[in-house]
């Protein structure tokens, strides 16, 4: 077995759970469509089901298994579920920080009772069931630097207080039902080839396309704020290796997981030694209180102990890989 360059099968894997037919919601979002090539070379590729409200790109149609679902239409959810015979159940489905502050209404639409569907369902079904977190859980009252597992969390955002929703759901219904609830909370995820849509850390993946297109970086954060992030390959893997850990060796059921930490400063330094003649403004908006309010770095010692969670990309290595894929003539 192989993907994104990790070799062997994960421990404890057996019966469905070595071919288990996932169904991803909101699969053509930043990381859907990533993890769901990474699933289908270890899973098979028919039993990998994309689903979104998007009209599909025809490589995505061309791939696997691709449907509409509407999060919100219980009894759709229903339907494939029981006709494409499914085990688990991939929720991706949200608005993330920024954009979830533009439209509240929508937000907790889509973040919560979304969610509630896919809860009931996987209780009803006895689905296994991970639902992504984020540092967008924690606000002003939590320690920031580092930001641990279990401290207060008091998001002033409407994703991040649905993501803490998210989370106490999702622990509920594993202690009162036995249901295989499992979240991780990511920082910002950089990848080359989705785009993030409507975040607070998308600046790090806009500086890579600015710096190729126009080679003017316009960044609505200040220079010094820093924020924890990740390479996509490495969180696709984190939720692959999380998803196939042996439920014994979980102590808990929400665990941080990061790679780095930096400044806008500190990566437009590195992307400088690939366009040295990168401009940069600062033009503040909006995006700086949520991320003010946000971790500085992430403890993520519990992922790295029970399950052996591990990075294998740093901001140099994370910049390198962005170039490589994004303009070949870098490499
Ligand atoms: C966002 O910025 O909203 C997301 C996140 C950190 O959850 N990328």
């Amino acid at each position: 077995r192989q993907y994104n360059g990790v070799t062997g099968a994960a421990p404890g894997v057996k019966d469905k759970n070595d071919h288990p037919r996932v169904l991803i919601t909101g699969s053509l979002g930043q990381l859907g469509t990533g993890l769901a090539k990474v699933m289908r070379q270890r899973y098979g590729q028919n039993n990998v089901i994309m689903s979104d409200i998007l009209k599909p790109p025809q490589e995505i149609l061309e791939s696997g298994p691709y449907v509409f679902a509407d999060i919100l239409d219980f009894k759709k959810l229903q339907e494939l579920i029981v006709n494409y015979n499914i085990d688990w159940i991939i929720h991706f489905s949200a608005l993330l920080s920024a954009i979830g502050e533009n439209n509240v209404p929508l937000a907790m639409r889509v973040n919560i009772e979304g969610l509630h569907n896919v809860l009931e369902l996987a209780k009803q079904y006895r689905l296994k069931i991970f639902v992504p977190s984020t540092i967008g859980a924690f606000g002003p009252d939590s320690p920031r630097d580092p930001t641990p597992d279990l401290c207060i969390q008091r998001p002033r955002t409407i994703y991040g207080v649905s993501k803490v929703h998210a989370e106490l759901m999702g622990e509920y219904y594993y202690h009162k039902f036995g249901m295989d609830f499992r979240s991780l909370r990511f920082p910002g995820i950089i990848s080359a080839d989705t785009n993030p849509g409507g975040g607070t850390t998308d600046y790090a993946v806009k500086i890579f396309h600015d710096a190729l297109k126009s080679g003017h970086f316009k960044c609505y954060l200040r220079e010094d704020t820093m924020l924890p992030m990740m390479f996509i390959d490495d969180c696709l893997r984190s939720v692959v290796e999380f998803m196939e850990t042996p439920e014994s060796k979980l102590k808990m059921r929400t665990y941080n997981v990061t790679a780095m930490s930096f400044t806008p400063d500190e990566i437009v330094e590195e992307v400088r030694k690939y366009v040295p003649e990168l401009k940069v403004t600062y033009e503040i908006d909006g995006r700086q209180a949520i991320a003010d309010t946000w971790p500085k770095r992430f403890d993520d010692s519990n992922a790295r102990a029970d399950w052996g969670w591990k990075h294998t990309m740093d901001l140099p290595q994370m910049c390198k890989a962005m170039f490589e894929f994004l303009d070949p003539s870098h490499q």
